[in-house]
């Protein structure tokens, strides 16, 4: 048998041929790994379409590169000799071949280089863990970028993303003469709106496959199997790209924060699953979006408020988790102890916003930004929930989710648990912001007009009985100051009121 030289494991959001454990390899000497593991599929518990999405993404990718001449293991979930971990499949590949050493593109997750951290030790062998060149800001340039500031305000560091890659700048300064256009991105939408569908692609004999072993080894995880229409593949990806340029693009950035009844991609892009997992390039996607408004096909608030979604928001958020893990997890900035609500995992609850959020979530893995941020996380925020439980629920049930970037969402910028880091204030909103973006307040048991009171929108009292809860935290924030004023000029029956018909709703979640 030939001397395999370097075992190089592929981890299922590397799935790109460009991924860097592949620059240099050999096909004649080096040997692939990629394995389906029992203990990545359950260490929160994943949302089936999540799990089905990846290990068929994971298959197909394990057979382009055997049709572009790699030798590949792929070791499947329902294999006999599965271990069940990351670590358990090194072992037996390393038992299977005595390489040299093996090599891998560092993990996205600070638990998954923790584990790689121990092999060289327990194995005994060389491993190499090489940076991961799809980020266009690198741990440690974001590690320069953040020594020594007070703030690590996103905006800042969008800019710098801007001249770094040259998207949207003429010469030294931003395209249309400012940097960002989002006060341009806050329409409501009607109900009457056309609203493209998204371009749902056909399982074929390896999704298939893929959908009956899932529906058999997940039956107890949250979130429904099919119908199950996810790209697998980098082609399928890209169609999904230009779906969306020639559909949604020109609208994206008008209705970035609307939320309506009955449709929950409204003109999202529906890619971050497929970027978060190798199967399209962050900067591809930017670069082909900016000729849209080169080329006079999309207004600049769209383009600009896009790209600033991934070069500024999504780097960002990589560059924070690495910036502050391990012990970021742990932040607990309101000690918010509450147990996440059951209607969660269910969806039954009488508030129509939560029940339409969470009622997709489970349909599609899918809500888009506003419906995290503002609808299910501004609510955990405000009724108190352990923001660790918070996060787990995330983690858990979104295709797009992987802890480096849903992390920092949920604890930093949704359940402010970081006490600021990312963000200036909570984003804490009562039932008027959501009625303002969205048509879930007509359908609903709660009136939105009424402050307090049994028919009263519980986020009306909720947003006040937070602030008061937390006003030792919040009150010298100089952004919070006028809305502690608009507290200190109410009646002290009408704070009563609130605060009484908070405690009423609180006690009905216990
Ligand atoms: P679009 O709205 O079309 O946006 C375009 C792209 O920009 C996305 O595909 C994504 O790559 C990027 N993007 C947009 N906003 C963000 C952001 N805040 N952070 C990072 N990238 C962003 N995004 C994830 O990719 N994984 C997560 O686990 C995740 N968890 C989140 C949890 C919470 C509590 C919140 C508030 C946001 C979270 N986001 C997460 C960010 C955002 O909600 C999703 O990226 C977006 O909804 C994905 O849908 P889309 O592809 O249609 O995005
Ligand atoms: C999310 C996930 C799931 C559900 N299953 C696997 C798997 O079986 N094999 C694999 O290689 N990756 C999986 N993943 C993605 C990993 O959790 C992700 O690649 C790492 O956490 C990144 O550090
Ligand atoms: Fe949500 Fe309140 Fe509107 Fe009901 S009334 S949909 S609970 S914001």
């Amino acid at each position: 048998m030939p001397v395999i030289r370097n075992l190089i494991l592929i981890l299922g959001d590397q799935l790109s041929p460009r991924i860097s454990s592949l620059q240099g390899a050999n096909r004649t000497s080096d040997r692939i790994l990629l394995v389906e593991v029992h203990d990545e599929t359950t260490y929160v518990p994943h949302h089936p379409k999540k799990i089905a999405f990846l290990f068929s993404a994971m298959r197909h990718f394990a057979a382009k590169l055997r049709a572009a001449g790699w030798a590949v293991d792929y070791v499947t979930l329902d294999d006999t000799d599965n271990s069940g971990s990351f670590t358990g499949e090194v072992e037996r590949a390393i038992a299977r071949h005595d390489p040299e050493r093996v090599v891998l593109t560092e993990p996205s997750e600070w638990r998954v280089l923790d584990a790689v951290d121990g092999w060289s030790d327990q194995f005994s062998i060389d491993v190499q863990v090489v940076p991961d060149d799809r980020f266009i800001c690198s741990i440690a340039e974001f590690g320069e970028w953040a020594d020594g500031r007070k703030q690590l305000r996103m905006e800042f560091f969008y800019r710098e993303m801007r001249r770094k890659t040259g998207l949207l700048m003429d010469g030294d300064q931003p395209t249309g003469g400012r940097w960002n256009f989002d006060a341009e991105n806050r329409k409501s939408a009607k109900p009457d709106l056309f609203v493209p569908q998204p371009l749902r692609s056909i399982p074929d004999d390896i999704t298939t496959e893929v959908l009956q072993l899932v529906a058999s080894r997940f039956k107890n995880h949250f979130g429904d199997l099919e119908p199950f229409w996810f790209a697998v593949t980098t082609e399928q990806a890209d169609g999904v790209v230009d779906h969306f340029i020639k559909e949604a693009l020109q609208a994206f950035g008008d209705y970035q924060d609307a939320m309506l009844q009955g449709q929950p991609f409204l003109y999202h892009s529906l890619i971050a699953l497929y970027i978060n997992a190798g199967l399209l390039d962050p900067l591809d996607v930017c670069r082909r979006v900016e000729t849209e408004y080169r080329d006079g096909r999309a207004p600049l608030n769209a383009v600009e408020g896009f790209i600033r979604q991934i070069i500024g928001w999504r780097e960002y958020m990589h560059g924070i988790y690495w910036l502050k893990m391990p012990g970021y997890v742990e932040s607990n900035f309101f000690d918010a102890a509450r147990a996440l609500p059951d209607f969660y995992w269910t969806g039954e609850t009488d508030m129509a916003c939560l029940k339409a959020a969470i009622k997709q979530t489970k349909e599609e893995a899918y809500a888009h930004h506003i419906q995290r941020l503002m609808v299910t996380g501004n609510f955990a925020m405000l009724v108190g929930v352990d923001p660790k439980a918070v996060h787990e629920w995330y983690l858990a049930v979104y295709a797009d989710a992987y802890e480096w970037v849903e992390l920092p969402n949920t604890l930093g910028m949704s359940q402010f648990a970081d006490g600021g880091l990312l963000g200036s204030k909570p984003y804490a909103a009562s039932g008027n912001y959501i009625n303002k973006m969205s048509n879930y307040c007509g359908d609903c048991h709660y009136d939105v007009k009424k402050k307090t009171g049994n028919e009263a929108c519980p986020f009306n009292p909720l947003y006040w009985d937070f602030l008061v809860r937390n006003e030792d935290k919040l009150r010298g924030n100089p952004r919070m100051a006028q809305t502690y004023r608009t507290w200190d000029r109410m009646s002290d029956d009408k704070r009563a009121e609130y605060l009484s018909s908070a405690a009423r709703f609180l006690n009905t979640l216990n």
